[in-house]
């Protein structure tokens, strides 16, 4: 038996250990532990609640705006206010472009080197990776030449000694299973999605002000003038940016990014069997398509999976959301194992051994991440689950989408519950999503036709029209998956404020009850080739694309050591 470490996880944001126990090069057991601590929740009490989405979004980088959002609709659920038909479109808008950055940042950059090896591409013949690449796309960058040109760009970042972002890779692991043409094929679209993801998301910008961040929220709509004939108004000339963008957007999408995880897929389908984890899959449901408050209208579903059963879609009720802390770094006053958000509470204590220290092995406590649970059990949260759980409503593209995926791979329904179902769910996602924009930007724009103008309602904006107290509750679908913010208000200021965040679902640590977290559960039965060299670990980790800054909501002054994996 040995305990393998990997401390910190790289290739996501914020700080992750990932600790398991292997028998016979079988994952046995896994510990998940967030090492930071924030404390955003405790800045946010005592302030101004329409000014909560500006420190809220500051959670996090990556996920940028979706924390803005469950912000202010916590707020307005509290207030009881129903956001304009253009706001709501033009926060689809900003959320939709978000999922498609980000969804296409995370699989070249954060998780492609899982199964990418870089150093075989050198060895990749262009003529052949040119054959490939038009076999499986009408991708207009498909020459020999520019594949050559390609190789020996990565030829000379490796003579150079300096392999920047490909730096202290698993280069050579026998769990490697791509032809070198495949290989170079894909470090060829790794270096393209810089382009094109700094690019697309211009279109935040337009109707965000900025990115990461968008500042144009506000309790109530949106803080932007929408009249086509007003210069300084998101104009005719704006719209049709975004349509260009959202074409350029479109067209990676489908052409670049969906055929290269089909065909990186198809080398690896043993990982439909690796990684299912808990098979309990949750979804708030998100993009409302008309009343903006009434789940019906969304066009990803709300919805629970219980046991993987695909039959039966249950409902979602806020009310039976609760964090537990009976392995977290944080105490609740009197007795309670677990508290609904309402009633929650952040007082970090931090009970793990002294650093440093080789394991957590013995700590009763390990993580900064509190564990929710839903109605006690523990949930996948994210683009799987999101999938699965539309899939299993029965809604149209979403079943269409699939059932081509699982065609084109050759598998069954049973292989979404996997490692490699994450990566694919995340991708059909993306597709769908890549050209819904178009649906609401259409939308925005018939709108806007018919004299509309209303962007927000600011019935309540004054303080004093509000009740003394007030609780409100804001769910929305992150990249990552279900994002709820909790509120309180007190005589006009923020009494209470919590935020269950997607990577805190799946990265959590055990509950009081013992269930493991979506992590730990997902990484049992995974075989390790190569224990010092873990790289089985990170496919299923990353597969979730985990955000420890969300998960948290500090860092070591002293810097730290980088990357250390032992075996105990
Ligand atoms: Ni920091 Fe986030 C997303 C949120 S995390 S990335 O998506 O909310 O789990
Ligand atoms: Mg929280």
């Amino acid at each position: 038996m040995a305990r393998v470490v990997v401390d910190p996880i790289t290739r996501i944001e914020g700080h992750l250990r990932i600790e398991v126990e292997t028998k016979g090069g079988i994952v046995t057991d896994a510990w998940s532990s967030g090492t930071m601590f924030r404390g955003l929740e405790l800045i946010l009490k005592g302030r101004d609640p329409r000014d909560a989405w500006v420190f809220a979004q500051r959670a996090c980088g990556v996920c940028t705006t979706v924390h803005a959002l469950a912000s202010v609709r916590a707020v307005e659920n509290a207030l009881g206010l129903v956001i304009p038909t253009n706001a709501r479109l033009i926060r689809n808008l900003i959320a939709g472009i978000q999922y498609v950055q980000d969804h296409v940042i995370h699989f070249y950059h954060l998780h492609a080197l899982d199964w990418v090896d870089v150093v075989s591409a050198l060895s990749a013949d262009p003529a052949r990776t040119s054959d490939l690449a038009q076999s499986i796309s009408a991708w207009p960058l498909s020459s020999a030449v520019y594949f050559k040109g390609v190789r020996d760009r990565l030829q000379a970042f490796v003579d150079s000694g300096q392999l920047g972002p490909f730096a202290n890779g698993y280069w050579g692991h026998p769990a490697y299973a791509l032809p070198p043409e495949a290989n170079l094929l894909a470090v060829a679209h790794y270096l393209q999605a810089l382009d094109w993801q700094r690019d697309v998301i211009k279109i935040q910008a337009i109707l965000g002000g900025k990115n990461p961040h968008p500042q144009t929220y506000v309790v109530g709509g949106m803080a932007m003038g929408v009249d086509p004939n007003s210069p300084t108004a998101l104009t005719v000339r704006r719209l049709s940016e975004i349509a260009e963008l959202t074409a350029r957007a479109r067209d990676f999408v489908e052409q670049v990014y969906v055929p290269d995880v089909l065909a990186v897929a198809g080398f690896y389908k043993d990982w439909a069997g690796h990684g299912a984890g808990i098979g309990n899959y949750l979804s708030y449901g998100d993009f409302p398509e008309g009343a903006p408050d009434d789940p019906r209208s969304f066009y990803l579903p709300r919805g629970r999976i219980l046991g993987r059963d695909l039959s039966k879609v249950l409902p979602v009720d806020q009310a039976s959301v609760a964090e537990s802390v009976a392995h977290s770094w944080y105490t609740y006053e009197g007795d309670e194992t677990a508290l609904h958000p309402w009633k929650g509470q952040t007082n970090p204590k931090y009970g793990g051994p002294k650093p440093p220290f080789d394991t957590l092995e013995g700590s009763a406590t390990y993580s900064w991440l509190k564990a929710p649970r839903y109605e006690d059990q523990p949930m996948e949260v994210g683009p799987l689950a999101r999938m699965l759980v539309a899939y299993a409503s029965g809604q149209a593209d979403v079943k269409t989408a699939v059932d081509d995926a699982l065609g084109a791979l050759g598998v069954g329904p049973e292989a979404l519950f996997s490692t490699l179902g994450r990566v694919a769910a995340r991708a059909i996602e993306t597709s769908l999503l890549v050209n819904r924009l178009g649906v609401w930007q259409r939308d925005l724009e018939a709108n806007l036709k018919t004299g509309d103008l209303a962007i927000a309602d600011t019935s309540r904006w004054d303080p004093t029209s509000w009740p003394d107290h007030a609780e409100g509750w804001g769910f929305e679908e992150a990249p990552r998956g279900s994002l709820g913010h909790w509120i309180v208000i007190d005589k006009g200021s923020i009494t209470n404020y919590q935020m269950v965040v997607p990577s805190t679902w799946n990265g959590s640590p055990r509950d009081a009850a013992g269930h493991r977290g979506a992590w730990e559960e997902a990484l049992i039965g995974t075989p390790l080739a190569d224990p010092e060299r873990p790289v089985e670990i990170l496919r299923t980790i990353h597969s979730f694309d985990p955000c420890l800054a969300c998960a948290v909501h500090v860092h070591d002054p002293a810097g730290g050591p980088g990357v250390t994996v032992s075996v105990v």
